[in-house]
């Protein structure tokens, strides 16, 4: 079930407006927003179409079929599941643009990666929903994993990256992109916590409640612009392209012919 709550615990003082949200103390119950994929929220969520190589080249098609909701461990999952047939693959891809998005505050979701290597790409990032074209709508990857710099380093289950995209255009496309490893696995069959704390000023990205990186858009940073409108939510299980550089099938160690694999979401939430 989906619960937008209007907190009750904010107690909106007559002389502000502001639309600060106060720092990462809150609890629980003064989520903006939640998911906790007991059911799956048409109102909120957009099960995505797509052929292969439509972006990044990666090699899946992505279909409606490979968005499901389910149970793993007892939670109620959103689950996107990839899957390879001979020298076809699907995969699962989920937005809620034009249907659920915010301004600054925090987001959080606690999510069960799959082995990556080599090969698989999950990704649960955000677009600014402004009707604009990337990327100048403003783009937020707060996780990513499975890229190249992990293949090639045997660091898979730890190489994590984050990054921001903006720009007038295509052409003049900027980026900041940050790959490291993390401090412990995060594809180690559990589920861990990603979060994005978002003000006018930074963009600051932690896992499991470690700060991993810290994007200015400040002012001064002259990119403010790109991140001051409201943002939606994407979560998807890309299978190859230029992420992993995995172009070929028979790299593909992640997902053997007949295997599948799964990205598991437990809940997400909005501060
Ligand atoms: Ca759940």
């Amino acid at each position: 079930m989906t619960l937008l709550i209007i907190t009750s615990s904010f107690i909106q003082t007559a002389c502000s407006q502001d639309e600060e949200v106060p720092p990462a103390q809150n609890k629980q119950e003064d989520y903006r927003f939640m998911d906790d994929f007991d059911s799956f929220d048409a109102a909120v969520w957009t099960k995505e179409t797509h052929e292969p190589g439509w972006v990044n080249q990666e090699l899946q098609a992505y279909r409606p079929a490979n968005v499901t909701v389910g149970t793993d461990n007892g939670k109620s999952v959103l689950i996107l599941t990839a899957e390879r047939n001979g020298d076809k693959i699907h995969s699962g891809r989920v937005n809620s643009q034009g249907k659920f998005n915010f301004k600054y505050g925090q987001i959080e979701a606690s999510i069960k990666l799959p082995k990556t290597a080599n090969g698989l790409w999950p990704a649960f990032w955000m677009m600014g929903d402004n009707g604009k074209n990337w990327p100048a709508c403003g783009e937020i990857d707060i996780l990513e994993m499975g890229e190249r710099n992990g293949i090639l380093n045997g660091t898979t289950d730890t190489y994590y990256n984050s990054a921001i995209h903006y720009g007038p255009d295509m052409a003049s496309h900027e980026q900041e992109y940050h790959g490291a490893n993390f401090v412990h696995s995060l594809q180690d069959g559990e589920y861990h916590t990603y979060r994005l704390d978002w003000t006018e000023n930074n963009l600051k990205v932690s896992i499991d409640g470690i700060e991993f990186k810290n994007f200015d858009i400040s002012e001064q940073s002259g990119r403010r612009e790109y991140f001051k409108d409201s943002f939606f939510i994407l979560f998807n299980l890309a299978v190859g392209g230029a992420f992993p550089d995995i172009h070929d099938l028979n790299e593909l160690t992640a997902l053997k012919d007949g295997e599948k694999a799964y990205m598991y979401i437990d809940w997400v939430k909005v501060y």
